[in-house]
C-alpha cells in the first residue's frame, strides 16, 4: 500500500471495511449522531480505483463541458469560483445499496449495514450556472459525468461514469462543489471537484469530476445500464423472471431513518426511561413525522422533529420512552414522508441488486446486568 493511501485510510480508521478490492468503508449508527458527518465517521464508496491525484494536477485541474451545448468550456479551479456564484447545501448522501444486507434472499452488491449515509454541508457553484455559460441546446436531455478513476482490473475502462436528467441538472440544489464541511474537499470523497445531486441516490454523485458531457438522451456510460443502479418498473419477486429493459434509472431516495443513540447492545437500567435520538431523511417528498417503539413495535411514541433547516439535509429527531416491563427492549423508529409513505417494519421490497433498503431499523439494548 502506498504511504499516501496509508495515510488516507488512518483517518477512517474507525469505520467498517466492506470485503473487496475497492475501498469501501461505512459507520456504524452511533458514529453519525452529528448534524454534519465528521471526515472520519464519513463512509467511502469507491467502484474502482482511488485516482493519484496530486497537488500539481489540482494546480492544472480542467473541467469539460460539451456534447450539447453551443459554447464547450474547458474551467480550471479559479474559473469555477470567479465565474459563477459560490453557494452551500447542506444534504444527505446516501449510497443506493445502503442496507443491502438486510434484503432476504440476499442479493449480489457489497452487503452495507445501514452506514452508507452521512450528511454534509457542500459547497461549490450551480450546475446549472455552468451549463447556461456553455448555453445548452434545445437537444439537452441528460448530463453526463466522467473521472479519472477505472476499473481494478481493466485501466482501460472507466469504474463509473453517472449522470442526472437535465431538469435535475438544472435545478437549484445540484452543484460542482469544491468543499466539504467548510473545508476543502477530501480526496476519498472526490477532490478537486463532485457532483452533489441532492434527494437523488450516491451514484449520481459523481467524484473527482472532469467532464459534464451534455446528451440527448440518457446518459450510457458505466454502470448507467443493465440492472445498475435500476429498479424493477413494478414490484418482482425474488424468484419472478424479469426484463431487463424495463428496469428504471433510480432517481429518488425513499424515507428513512436511523437511531444514532442509544447503539446496539448498550445496557439499560429497569425502569429508566430510554431517550431515544437520531436522524431522519428522503429523496424528493419530504419527511413528515417519526415515531419510536420500545417493545419492537407494539406500542409508539410520536418523536419530536427537529425543523427542516435545509430541503436535502437530515432531521434529528428525539423521544423519551418510558421503560418496558422485563428485560425486553428493542427501538424501532419509523418515519414517513409527506405523501404518507412510511418506513417498512418487515421487509422492504426486494430487488435484484439490494438497493433502497429502507426497512425501519431494529436495535436492541442488552438485558440489565
Ligand atoms: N468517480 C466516482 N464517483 C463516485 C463513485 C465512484 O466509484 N467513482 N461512487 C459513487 C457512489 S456509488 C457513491 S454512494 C458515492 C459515495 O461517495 P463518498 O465515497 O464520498 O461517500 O460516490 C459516488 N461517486
Ligand atoms: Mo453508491
Amino acid at each position: 500500500m502506498s504511504t499516501r493511501l496509508e495515510h488516507l485510510l488512518s483517518e477512517k480508521s474507525g469505520l467498517r471495511v466492506i470485503p473487496g478490492r475497492e475501498i469501501n468503508l461505512e459507520g456504524y449508527p452511533e458514529f453519525l449522531d452529528s448534524e454534519r458527518t465528521p471526515h472520519h465517521a464519513f463512509f467511502v464508496r469507491n467502484n474502482g480505483t482511488l485516482p493519484d491525484i496530486s497537488a500539481d494536477d489540482i494546480e492544472n485541474w480542467r473541467l469539460t463541458i460539451d456534447g450539447e451545448v453551443e459554447q464547450p468550456l474547458s474551467l480550471s479551479l479559479t474559473d469555477l469560483r470567479q465565474r459563477f456564484p459560490v453557494v452551500a447545501v447542506e444534504a444527505v448522501l446516501e449510497c443506493a445499496g445502503n442496507g443491502r444486507s438486510r434484503f432476504l434472499p440476499p442479493t449480489e452488491g457489497l452487503q452495507w449495514n445501514m452506514g452508507a449515509v452521512a450528511c454534509a454541508l457542500w459547497t461549490g457553484v450551480r450546475l446549472a450556472d455552468v451549463l447556461k455559460a456553455a448555453k445548452l441546446r434545445p437537444s439537452a436531455v441528460y448530463v453526463g459525468f466522467e473521472s479519472p478513476d477505472c476499473c481494478l482490473d481493466d485501466a482501460s475502462r472507466q469504474a463509473l461514469s453517472r449522470g442526472v436528467p437535465i431538469d435535475k441538472a438544472l435545478s437549484d440544489e445540484t452543484l460542482i462543489a469544491f468543499e466539504m464541511n467548510g473545508g476543502p474537499l477530501p480526496p476519498l470523497h472526490g477532490a478537486p471537484l463532485r457532483i452533489v445531486a441532492p434527494g437523488y441516490p450516491g451514484s449520481a454523485w459523481q467524484k473527482w469530476l472532469r467532464r459534464v458531457w451534455v446528451r440527448d438522451r440518457e446518459h450510457d456510460g458505466a454502470k448507467m445500464t443493465g440492472l445498475d443502479y435500476r429498479l424493477p418498473a413494478s414490484q418482482l419477486g425474488p424468484q419472478e423472471s424479469y426484463d431487463a429493459t424495463q428496469f428504471q434509472v433510480i432517481t429518488d431516495l425513499r424515507v428513512k431513518s436511523l437511531i444514532t443513540s442509544p447503539a446496539e447492545g448498550d445496557d439499560w437500567p429497569v425502569g429508566e426511561s430510554i431517550k431515544v435520538r437520531g436522524f431522519a431523511w428522503s429523496g424528493h417528498i419530504p419527511v413528515e413525522s417519526v415515531r419510536v417503539s420500545a417493545d419492537g413495535g407494539l406500542s409508539w411514541l410520536q418523536a419530536d422533529l427537529a425543523p427542516t433547516k435545509s430541503r436535502f439535509g437530515w432531521r434529528r429527531f428525539e423521544v423519551e420512552l418510558p421503560r418496558p416491563e422485563g428485560s425486553f427492549v428493542e427501538l424501532v423508529a419509523q418515519a414517513r414522508d409527506a405523501a404518507g409513505n412510511a418506513q417498512p417494519l418487515a421487509s422492504a421490497p426486494w430487488n435484484p441488486r439490494g438497493y433502497l433498503n429502507n426497512q425501519a431499523q431494529r436495535l436492541k439494548l442488552a438485558p440489565p446486568g
